[in-house]
């Protein structure tokens, strides 16, 4: 009897999966009184603004391709010079620091458990002495676990009423969180642009620095990264000092995304809009150990937002940013911020500048190679990436055609706005032997 009772429970069950390859549009408990997950919409009305976002994000979409193609040639020997993610070992002072944060923890006294949701005092103190030489005031800095979640907090705190300004081509994260937080309209499928966002042409016709005066629009918040993802070029100081001014004349706040900063090996330019007079009262900074300590998987990084900065209605950001840290973020990792401490020591400063060489030799490599071959490039001596001119063709066909026949993988242009076509973006964040060997294959594929 309980046999006959249980092969009915299993074939009711299986006659309600039947019943639901039509989803209703609640869910329903089945007769077995499972709820069947996977066939069965919720009753949760979907954000809109994702449906107007064309595609995945630029990144996994690249890792996409990748896997495919090597899911189709398992054999490949795939060199990646795509993602801008690091490869080199943390060296030993700066991961003495993590070490040193991850055993105290395993001792009563340097047991801690929640921190404060901006950062150790110490590493705040310590941000603002050895990288901005007391320009800002510690209380400004809030560590964070990277640069990317801090645009996304941004986003949150600037909300869905602002008009949003890009360089045009750049990191796809800002726009891609406006069109989520539904600044945007639908994208105009002619100009790829996003109807409501700002684009600032930024090319080699223009020395990379947009034409503030031609904007069509006033933009309220304005996203600018020097050196730039992904042309690799650097702002020089009178292209900063020109947009702070126009964004102090149009009351817009300026969003600087500085990751790549220490990269820059040229004295005269800034490595930070707080170096530009004036910053104070209209920019906002965004920055990362990511890139330069080898943290991309650690994750550690900050945000300046000075206590000058005041809302239209003369509200203060600072304490709005602080509101969305103390309610959405619980603080860095201890240990990893104790690794940041450790960056910031001068033995940590002198392991850095050891790593970006060893980037910015390979970047020289590569922008070697190319030119070479007749191509213009740019970037890759005062950031990590080289943009090359592919002299008209199309990004994503020349990103297909050197992965399927050199097997390396580079980001193109296209993915960073419809300013990125006709370029293709290569990372130096890749093994020396590597570089070596990619330039190499380069040679034989991208013969013009
Ligand atoms: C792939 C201009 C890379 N999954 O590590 P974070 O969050 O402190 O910094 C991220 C970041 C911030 N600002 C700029 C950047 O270029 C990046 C990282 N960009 C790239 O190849 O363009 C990594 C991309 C990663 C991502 O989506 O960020």
């Amino acid at each position: 009897m309980m046999r006959e009772v249980a092969l009915l429970a299993v074939a009711l069950c299986a006659t309600s999966s039947l019943a639901f390859l039509t989803p209703p549009p609640r869910p329903v408990r089945s007769r077995c009184g499972v709820r069947d997950r996977v066939l069965q919409m919720s009753g949760v009305e979907r954000n809109p603004n994702f449906g107007k976002l064309m595609g995945g994000y630029l990144f996994p979409e690249i890792a996409r391709r990748r896997s495919a193609f090597l899911e189709a040639n398992p054999e490949a020997k795939i060199i990646s010079l795509g993602i801008g993610d690091t490869t080199q070992p943390i060296p030993p002072h700066i991961l003495s620091g993590l070490v040193h944060g991850a055993s105290k923890l395993g001792t009563p006294p340097g047991y801690s458990g929640y921190g404060p949701d901006q950062g150790v005092k110490d590493l705040r103190e310590k941000i603002a002495s050895t990288l901005y030489g007391n320009r800002i005031d510690p209380d400004d800095v809030f560590v964070s676990d990277g640069a990317k979640c801090d645009i996304g907090r941004l986003q949150v705190m600037f909300g869905k009423n602002v008009v949003t300004a890009v360089q045009d081509p750049s990191y796809p994260v800002y726009v891609d969180t406006a069109v989520i937080m539904g600044q945007t309209g639908l994208i105009n499928e002619q100009s790829r642009q996003f109807d409501g966002i700002v684009y600032m042409p930024c090319n080699p016709g223009n020395d990379f620095f947009p034409d503030l005066a031609a904007l069509p629009q006033r933009p309220d918040v304005i996203y600018f990264c020097s050196p730039n993802n992904p042309t690799g070029v650097a702002a020089t100081r009178p292209q900063l000092e020109a947009l702070v001014s126009y964004a102090r004349e149009q009351g817009s706040v300026i969003v600087f995304d500085a990751a790549y900063a220490p990269f820059i090996r040229d004295p005269s330019l800034p490595k930070s809009i707080f170096e530009i007079e004036g910053a104070l009262e209209c920019a906002i900074e965004v920055n990362s150990f990511s890139k330069y300590a080898g943290f991309t998987g650690v994750r550690l990084g900050w945000t300046v937002v000075p206590k000058q900065l005041k809302f239209r209605d003369g509200s203060s950001m600072h304490a709005d940013f602080n509101r969305m840290m103390s309610t959405t973020f619980n603080g860095a990792s201890n240990i990893v911020q104790d690794g940041g401490l450790a960056i910031l020591d001068k033995e940590g400063l002198a392991e850095i500048q050891t790593l970006i060489s060893y980037y910015l030799a390979n970047a020289a490599k590569l922008r070697a190679t190319v030119e070479a071959m007749g191509y213009k490039a740019y970037g890759g001596d005062n950031g990590p990436y080289v943009y090359v001119d592919l002299g008209g063709k199309s990004s994503w066909d020349v990103f297909s055609e050197i992965l399927e026949k050199a097997q390396i993988v580079t980001t193109p242009g296209a993915g960073f706005g419809p300013g990125g076509e006709g370029f293709l973006r290569l990372s130096a964040f890749a093994s020396k032997e590597n570089v070596d060997e990619a330039c190499e294959r380069l040679q034989k594929v991208m013969v013009k």
